[in-house]
């Protein structure tokens, strides 16, 4: 196995709280995965990503880990998990854990022993703080910087007993560790490599450019609203690059190129992410950038969704693939755990729902770079049309809606936007078939499944060539099966096209052309393809194909083509 072969390969996000539950208590579990694993063998997927399945008190759904070596007991045991990676292993997948170091949850024994007095062995594990001189201890204001918090009000909270602040970047029970103390790195390493030994076979790292912070602690740019954007200040900070080459060092350099370590890194620019994924700094192969996803956000942020501006979105992904042509690795994702569902937010899922999941589906999957399925995501899931506030259970969302109503923004223009953003949309129970909660649980779901689980369910697709989840296999087999796709270089085409999204890959003479109408209109591409190339796929066109080599490409509402010439 070569050092990248994850080049090639594609990884699938299982989030286990919604994935399938086992023993009827509504919420999904490693049994559940385990019964699952034939339907990602037939998908074709390399790398199972699971989000968190430790100890958690689940302030964050289980991003708040409070025993990092032990699996919750709401997903199982850790023979449930040897069993669960056994079986993944079997079937020649590889398992990647999802890695949470940024912060513990306030319960975590670290935590615990850091908060109980300031002269503890592990107070410095953790970032605390006087009030600001001035202040009385708890009074507005007297947080140590104005920084404001992911899931909204400030970064910092009150320890009464202390009379001091420790820094939570999310939420209060998220705080964050202090990665500059050299016992935690230790710590954290001795934790990986533990998990490495056990068999697994990488880490998602969540908000890895999160851990190093400027020093000294210094207030943000003001923010509308009282506090501060701390962002620059612990984005990509001075040590960041540091502390992933030391973890290289500590935990991966020593063992075969086995491995898959993809790091989450909001903010991050194309220059940090060759930082990052340059293969000769030893730091992490791949990313996950944010720019894509934060496209579509309004003067009000996240929650306040603009209409999709695709050539803004051509111009964010031939960036990406240029910046790191020659240097690092790109990941390709749309959804996951924190993103809508991309058929919602920049397909069209109710006149060209399959159209236009296949049509996005295309022109991801083959650019350069490891593709990430999220689950559900292969059978084209829709957002989960939830119009009150008292059907969230995410805290970002909550966090914001309140936020926002503290500004007057009317209620039903934040309603909106969390129906058409929320993370929640994203966890609803994945749709295996039409019975009751989609065959998700037995029991009474942690979240509502979908209605429309009734029609829009992997068992109505697994045996349908030209439902979503075989186009989504058919582009899996692509990537394995065809070395232009995986290692092609890359030139966007028609860059300016406000419906057309369409590029070129080559390799070794062989050329890909991806040609998507991403609208629901008719219109014809002006683009070259050679005399005599295969036309792999021809997707939602009522237009007449033209011969490859007539230089235009008609393509009906969300059509797609996808040629080969060698
Ligand atoms: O997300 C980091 C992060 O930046 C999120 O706040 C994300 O930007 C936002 O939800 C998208 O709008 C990671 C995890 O993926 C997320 O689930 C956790 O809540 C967060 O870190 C804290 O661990």
């Amino acid at each position: 196995m070569t050092d990248d072969w994850w080049k090639s390969a594609v990884v699938y996000q299982v989030y286990p709280r919604s994935f399938q539950d086992s023993d009827g208590d509504g919420i999904g579990d490693l049994r559940g995965i385990l019964s699952r694993l034939d339907h990602l063998a037939w998908l074709g997927v390399d790398v199972i990503w699971l989000s968190p399945i430790y100890a958690s008190p689940h302030a964050d759904n289980g991003y708040d880990i409070s025993d990092y070596e032990a699996i919750d007991p709401a997903f199982g045991t850790l023979d449930d998990f040897d069993a669960l990676l056994t079986a993944v292993h079997a079937r020649g997948m590889k398992l990647v854990m999802d890695l949470v170091v940024n912060h513990t949850s306030d319960e975590h024994p670290w935590f615990l022993e850091s908060r109980a007095s300031r002269h503890s062995a592990k107070r410095d594990w953790y970032w605390w703080r006087p009030p600001r001189d001035g202040f009385e201890p708890g009074a507005p204001g007297a947080e140590p910087t104005n920084w404001r918090a992911f899931f909204s009000g400030p970064t910092w909270a009150f320890d009464e007993e202390s009379g001091e602040y420790f820094l939570h970047l999310f939420h209060p029970k998220q705080p964050d560790l202090n990665w500059e103390n050299p016992e935690v790195r230790q710590a954290v390493y001795a934790m990986m490599n533990r998990w490495l030994d056990r068999g697994v076979d990488g880490f998602r790292m969540d908000v890895i450019n999160l851990i190093s912070k400027v020093l000294p602690l210094r207030d943000g740019e003001p923010l509308p609203g009282g506090l501060g954007n701390g962002f620059p200040l612990y984005a990509c900070g001075p040590r960041n690059h540091e502390f992933l080459q030391e973890m290289h060092r500590e935990v991966f350099a020593g063992r075969e190129g086995r491995f898959l370590t993809v790091g989450e890194t909001p903010g991050a620019t194309v220059d940090d992410a060759v930082l990052f994924t340059d293969p000769a700094r030893a730091e992490v192969d791949m990313v996950f950038q944010f720019e894509h996803v934060d496209v579509d956000h309004g003067p009000l942020g996240k929650f306040d969704p603009q209409p999709l501006d695709l050539v803004r979105l051509k111009a964010i992904f031939a960036r990406w693939q240029a910046g790191l042509a020659e240097r690092g690795w790109n990941s390709l994702y749309w959804d996951n755990h924190d993103q809508p569902r991309v058929v919602s937010r920049f397909g069209d899922d109710r006149d060209h729902w399959a159209a236009s999941a296949k049509a996005l589906a295309a022109v991801l999957h083959l650019m350069r770079g490891t593709p990430y399925v999220y689950q559900g995501e292969e059978i084209g899931m829709t957002n989960a049309g939830f119009a009150s506030v008292d059907e969230y259970r995410d805290v970002e969302s909550l966090g914001a809606y309140d936020e926002l109503r503290e500004i007057d923004v009317p209620e039903q223009r934040i309603l909106d936007g969390m129906s058409a953003m929320s993370r929640d949309n994203a966890r609803t129970p994945v749709q295996w078939d039409a019975s009751p909660h989609a065959g998700f649980t037995t029991g009474t779901p942690w979240l509502r499944a979908t209605p429309n689980h009734t029609w829009l369910n992997a068992e109505a697709q697994r045996e349908d060539p030209d439902s979503v989840a075989s186009f989504y296999r058919a582009l899996i087999a692509m990537r394995h099966d065809e070395p232009v796709v995986a290692h092609g270089d890359f030139t966007m085409l028609l860059p300016e096209h406000p419906q057309v999204f369409a590029y070129r890959r080559v390799l070794d003479g062989t050329v890909l052309t991806v040609v998507a109408n991403i609208s629901g209109e008719e219109v014809i591409a002006h683009v070259d393809v050679a005399h005599g190339a295969l036309v792999l796929h021809n997707l939602g066109t009522e237009a007449t194909p033209y011969p490859a080599g007539a230089g235009e490409i008609p393509l009906g509402p969300w059509g797609a083509r996808i040629y080969l010439a060698r």
